[in-house]
């Protein structure tokens, strides 16, 4: 069985290092091989491979927050007051939670001290309850310290990369054992160090754009865990497309838009919110449920009862317009990485208000993503002006699925 170290230096160095007993190296062979004919310029012509091929050290704790999903306390989409559907999800009550929710968020630190939080730049304050954005490019390694700083066993499961078994993130039964499931579930006050590589097979496919998006998630109690909000992801650019810092060359804005329902009733921190939030918490059934919106229409989104107002309809953790504005102007190359994750509520239709964007070559302003999906969109914005951007089933809507973007004019 091929190490991480030495599949990595083979990819990197074109063939020498390659291991033949490995079915998994034997099964990716076509793959490199045709990367390295079409991509440039190719690791295996670099005189020093590593000065191509990167290593990317990231430090991501698991932190136990306070979230606000609609920090202004109004409803920003619509420039009023929430309205009496808006106050179920924002607003505590004798049996609602409201706005304020205790998670579990991944965050980048600076070293491995975890004392010095990296910050985030105002620009890209917009991701919200998202974990920290890598990027690499093909031939590239993201090794990712991770410390589990909150009160339950977490892990980091990322789609699409190569890994061996102690950097899947995830614990079941496949016949490893020992070291091999300690990235399984990792315990609270614990550290782990996630090795994934990055294969031609993880990079942009033949009509994919430079780059891609993947996600990365804890997958130790999966539903539970993305319900307290350990989600995030990373970008993938195609070799010899990329910046030094790894994304690619030919865009002017990325941005990551995570459609995703989140929940709080599935969250390890339910009973926490309930007393720290509900008025009347001593009342409060967990089973509680109406499908009666407060305005007296019958939906299964957007509705009352405790359930209902404890699942929030958020994009990166926002409702109601709360995301920080998304903006960039006309004529930029702007690259939409669209996704969701969790449990049955989270099919969406995310929806651009004004410009159009190109998915896999075909024109839409409408996607369909379902959980764990991700689709690149790319938007060459001609329409000035403040635009909504949300998801077009009509009762996520309703309940908040909403966040707004601006094109300045050049
Ligand atoms: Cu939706």
């Amino acid at each position: 069985m091929a190490t991480a170290a030495n599949k990595r230096a083979w990819l990197c160095d074109g063939g020498e290092m390659m291991d033949s007993r490995s079915p998994a190296v034997a099964l990716l062979v076509p793959y490199v091989v045709a990367g390295l004919l079409r991509a440039a310029p190719p690791c295996a012509v670099a005189a020093s491979p590593d000065s191509v091929c990167k290593t990317r050290v990231y430090y991501v704790a698991a932190d136990e927050v306070n979230w606000d999903y609609a920090p202004s306390g109004r409803d920003e989409a619509m420039g009023m007051d929430f309205d009496a559907i808006g106050k179920g999800y924002a607003e505590p009550g004798p049996h609602q939670i409201g706005r304020v929710n205790k998670k579990a968020v991944y965050r980048e630190y600076t070293d491995d001290t975890f004392t010095k939080l990296k910050p985030r730049l105002p620009e890209d304050q917009y991701l919200g309850i998202l974990g920290p954005i890598f990027h690499g490019e093909v031939g590239d390694t993201f090794k990712i310290v991770f410390r589990n700083n909150a009160t339950h066993p977490f892990s980091m499961h990322p789609h699409g990369v190569l890994y061996e078994k102690d950097s899947e993130g995830a614990g079941y039964n496949d016949n490893s054992s020992g070291k091999e499931k300690v990235g399984g579930c990792v315990p609270p006050g614990a550290t782990h160090t996630y090795t994934w590589q990055i294969p031609e097979r993880a990079g942009p496919g033949p009509g994919d754009p430079s780059s891609i998006f993947w996600l990365y998630h804890s997958h130790c109690d999966e539903l539970r865990d993305v319900a307290s909000g350990l989600f995030g992801g990373f970008v993938v650019t195609r070799r010899g497309e990329a910046k030094p810092d790894g994304r690619p060359k030919d865009v002017d804005h990325e941005f990551v838009t995570m459609y995703i329902a989140i929940n709080e009733n599935e969250s390890w921190y339910l009973d926490d919110n309930i007393r720290d939030h509900c008025i009347d918490a001593k009342t409060v059934s967990k089973t509680e449920f109406s499908l009666l919106t407060a305005t007296g229409i019958n939906t299964p989104a957007a509705n009352t009862g405790f359930i209902s107002t404890n699942t929030k309809w958020s994009i990166n953790g926002y409702i109601y317009g709360n995301m920080p504005m998304m903006t960039m102007r006309k004529g930029d190359h702007v690259r939409w990485y669209v996704a969701t994750l969790g449990d049955f509520n989270n099919a969406h239709t995310p929806h651009w208000h004004g410009n159009t964007v190109l998915v896999a070559g075909q024109r839409t302003d409408v996607l369909a993503v379902t959980s764990a999906q991700m689709i690149t969109a790319d938007m060459i914005p001609d329409a000035p002006g403040i635009w909504l951007y949300h998801c077009h089933i009509s009762d996520h809507m309703l309940a908040g699925m909403v966040a707004r973007y601006e094109v300045k004019d050049r």
